[in-house]
């Protein structure tokens, strides 16, 4: 999964456990602190994996779902 920075605006892509529990879970914690900057993680197995900016967790958050091949 590739996360780009679209703006000029400090960002995180921070791993949580749940999509609802806007806690770091220590999976992954990427900075986004400049413009097109390019944050990417790979997931080796099957999953649903929530993340969310810390500086606004409040509406920005997500999930990836990677399916089985
Ligand atoms: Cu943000």
């Amino acid at each position: 999964m590739r996360w780009v920075n679209d703006d000029a605006t400090y960002h995180t892509v921070t791993s949580t456990e749940r999509p609802d529990v806007r806690r770091p879970s220590g999976r992954f914690d990427g900075v986004l602190d400049a413009p097109q900057e390019v944050f990417t993680v790979t997931f080796p197995e099957p999953g649903e994996f929530a993340y969310y900016c810390q500086p606004h967790a409040e509406f920005m958050a997500g999930v990836v779902r990677v399916a089985p091949e």
